[in-house]
C-alpha cells in the first residue's frame, strides 16, 4: 500500500494515512487502500481495538482531495463516492473498536472519517470543521448525517453552513471530541483507553457497537427490543458465563470470546 501503513502490537491495529505532504488528504487511492486494510483488519482475531491517525505533527486528515476533485466529472465524483461510502462504513461498524487519533486538522473528510470511529481523542492542536459548502459542495462522506447525530443539529448547522474551524478544547465542548491531550501524548492516551477496553469482553463490546450504531436509526422501542434480543444472546457465551462465575468466586475473569 502506498497511503495507509498498519502496524499491529499488543492486540492494537494502528493504521495510519501517510500523505504527509498533502495533509494526509484522501484521494481515491488512499480509500481503497483503507478498505483494503480495514476489510482485513476486521477479520483477525489478534486486533480488538484499532487507532486511526495521520502521518506528520500537522494534520489528522485535511480533507478529500481537493486536486483530484477540482476536474472530475460527475461520474467520478459518484465513483469516489461510492468508494469512500465503502470504506466509511467498514471503518463505522468493524467488530473491533476504534479510535481516532486526531493530531491536527481534521476537515471536511477528515473530520467525517474521525466520526466514523467510536471515540475521538484530539491533540491540543487539533482543528476541526467542515469548510465544503466554502468550495461550492456540501459534506458528502457523512458529514450532514454523523455530525448532527454527535452534536445535534444546531450545532452541525452552524458549523457546516458557516466553515467555522474550531479547536480541541471546543470540539470537547460540544461533544465532537471524547478527550483533549498534548499532542506529545496522543497516541499514550490513545492506547491507554485502549488497554481499559481490552480489559472487557471483546465480544460483547462488538456486540454493544453494533446495537448502539444500528440503535440511532431507529425509534426507542424497536432499539430496546433490539437490545433485549442481543442481550438474551450474549447469555449463550463462554464469556457471560466466565465473567459472572469469576466474580461469584472473587477471581480475575478470564473473557476469551471475540
Ligand atoms: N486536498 C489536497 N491537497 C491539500 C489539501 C486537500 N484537502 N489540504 C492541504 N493540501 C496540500 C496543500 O495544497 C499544500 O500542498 P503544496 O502546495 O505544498 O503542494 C500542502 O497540502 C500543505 O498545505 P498548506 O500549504 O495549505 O498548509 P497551511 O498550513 O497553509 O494550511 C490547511 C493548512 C489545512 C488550513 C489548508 O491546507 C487547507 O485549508 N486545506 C484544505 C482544507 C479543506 O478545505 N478540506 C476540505 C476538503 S473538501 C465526496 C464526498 C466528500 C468529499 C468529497 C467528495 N464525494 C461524495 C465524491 C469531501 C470533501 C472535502 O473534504
Amino acid at each position: 500500500m502506498n497511503n495507509i501503513t498498519l502496524e499491529v502490537a499488543d492486540q492494537i491495529a494502528t493504521i495510519t494515512i501517510n500523505r504527509p505532504k498533502s495533509l494526509n488528504a484522501l484521494n481515491s487511492e488512499t480509500l481503497a487502500e483503507l478498505n483494503e486494510c480495514c476489510a482485513e483488519v476486521e477479520k483477525r482475531k489478534d486486533v480488538r481495538v484499532v487507532i486511526l491517525t495521520g502521518s506528520g505533527a500537522k494534520a489528522f486528515v485535511a480533507g478529500a482531495d481537493i486536486s483530484e476533485m477540482v476536474n472530475a466529472t460527475p461520474a467520478e465524483g459518484r465513483a469516489m463516492s461510492l468508494l469512500a461510502m465503502e470504506a466509511f462504513n467498514r471503518l463505522e461498524n468493524m467488530p473491533q473498536v476504534t479510535i481516532a487519533a486526531v493530531n491536527g486538522y481534521a476537515l471536511g473528510g477528515g473530520c467525517e472519517i474521525s466520526m466514523c470511529c467510536d471515540i475521538r481523542v484530539a491533540a491540543e492542536n487539533a482543528i476541526f470543521g467542515q469548510p465544503e459548502c466554502g468550495l461550492g459542495i456540501l459534506p458528502g462522506f457523512g458529514g450532514t448525517q454523523r455530525l448532527a447525530r454527535l452534536v445535534g443539529k444546531g450545532r452541525a448547522k452552524e458549523l457546516i453552513f458557516t466553515c467555522d474551524k474550531i479547536n480541541a478544547e471546543e470540539a470537547y465542548r460540544i461533544g465532537l471530541a471524547n478527550k483533549v491531550v498534548p499532542a506529545d501524548q496522543l497516541m499514550d492516551e490513545c492506547k491507554k483507553i485502549a488497554a481499559k477496553i481490552l480489559k472487557n469482553g471483546s465480544y460483547a463490546i462488538s456486540i454493544a457497537k453494533s446495537v448502539i450504531n444500528a440503535g440511532l436509526d431507529m425509534d426507542l422501542l424497536n432499539g430496546l427490543r433490539m437490545e433485549a434480543d442481543a442481550f438474551g444472546f450474549t447469555f449463550s457465551t463462554h464469556d457471560k458465563k466466565e465473567g459472572m462465575t469469576a466474580f461469584l468466586e472473587k477471581r480475575p475473569s478470564e473473557l476469551t470470546d471475540f
